[in-house]
């Protein structure tokens, strides 16, 4: 993409080919990181009002002010529609955010966690460190490599996959494709769940519509929720889930008060009403 890090008169610009002629702009007090690895640019940035922020390919990930909407909700919707959610996937996600929600429920035994690009994990590790704590715990195997090549080679084995992707551009387009989700299927236990980054139902319609479509084919229960977060465009993002069984639209187990304590977006009520959407996207998702 011709925009890498492209600043000018001090404020970045995500300018994304999937939401042409219209861009999120940050305004950057200085560059921490900046270098390509083998699979992406990576850059990492001080910005003047919004903490410490996560750019790859040209494509905020997270800022530190609003990341916990995000990895709250994509990791506590499926893990809470889980009723004993003990093995664990994640997939993406390489900053740690997803793992280290993931690690705060007691039930979980063991996680394994799939990432393309080990550099990710070593720029969160030393810049982002309240997000990178997921990799401390001892529960989390990780494997570098590609996704989809992890999962078909897992069979008949997690509760929860939770796929925390960049956009479908760059090394994280074979995880919108049908044969992924195919894999996701096959790695579950009976009664599984997978949640998938679902990106934006205003600005991404085709890309969602296939997603839906999908996961409908595939999964006898199947469901969209959405997130508030600031610095994606249009100020949300999707998730789509399917399950082998468990409803999906609300917890199927009690939030303890202390786990509740601990988180700034995701609650009972959250869960609920994160799969109510508008009218335009129902009529969008009718007869696919
Ligand atoms: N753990 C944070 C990783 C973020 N993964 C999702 C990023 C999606 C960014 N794009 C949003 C839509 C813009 N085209």
């Amino acid at each position: 993409m011709e925009n890498y890090n492209k600043i000018v008169d001090g404020w970045f610009s995500e300018i994304c080919p999937m939401w042409p002629g219209v861009a999120l702009s940050i305004k950057i007090k200085e560059v921490l990181y900046s270098k390509r690895s083998k699979f992406q640019q990576i850059d990492l940035y001080q910005t003047s009002n919004f903490g410490k922020m996560l750019v790859l390919d040209g494509i905020i990930q997270l800022t530190e002010p609003d990341e916990f909407a995000y990895h709250e909700m994509l990791a506590h919707v499926p893990m809470f529609a889980h009723p004993n959610p003990e093995n664990i996937l994640v997939v993406g996600g390489g900053d740690g955010g997803v793992l280290r929600e993931v690690g705060r429920h007691e039930c979980v035994k063991h996680i394994d966690f799939c990432e393309i690009d080990e550099e990710v994990i070593k720029v969160a590790k030393e810049f982002l460190p309240d997000i990178a704590c997921g990799f401390d715990d001892p529960r989390v195997d990780i494997h570098i490599g590609d996704g989809n090549s992890f999962v078909h080679a897992q069979k008949n084995k997690y509760d929860v996959v939770i796929v925390d992707s960049s956009d479908p551009i760059g090394p994280g387009e074979n995880l919108f494709e049908r044969p992924f989700y195919e894999g996701l299927k096959a790695a579950l236990r009976p009664n599984g769940i997978i949640a998938t980054q679902g990106e934006s139902f205003f600005l991404h319609k085709d890309c969602v519509i296939n997603l839906v479509k999908i996961t409908r084919e595939l999964f006898p229960v199947q469901a969209y929720s959405y997130i508030l977060v600031p610095t994606y465009p249009g100020g949300h993002i999707g998730v789509c889930l399917g399950s082998l069984g468990p409803e999906l639209k609300k917890p199927n187990r009690t939030i303890p008060d202390d786990f509740q304590n601990q988180l700034k977006y995701y609650n009972s009520d959250m869960h609920k009403s994160s799969f109510v959407l508008p009218q335009f996207t129902k009529k969008m998702f009718k007869g696919i």
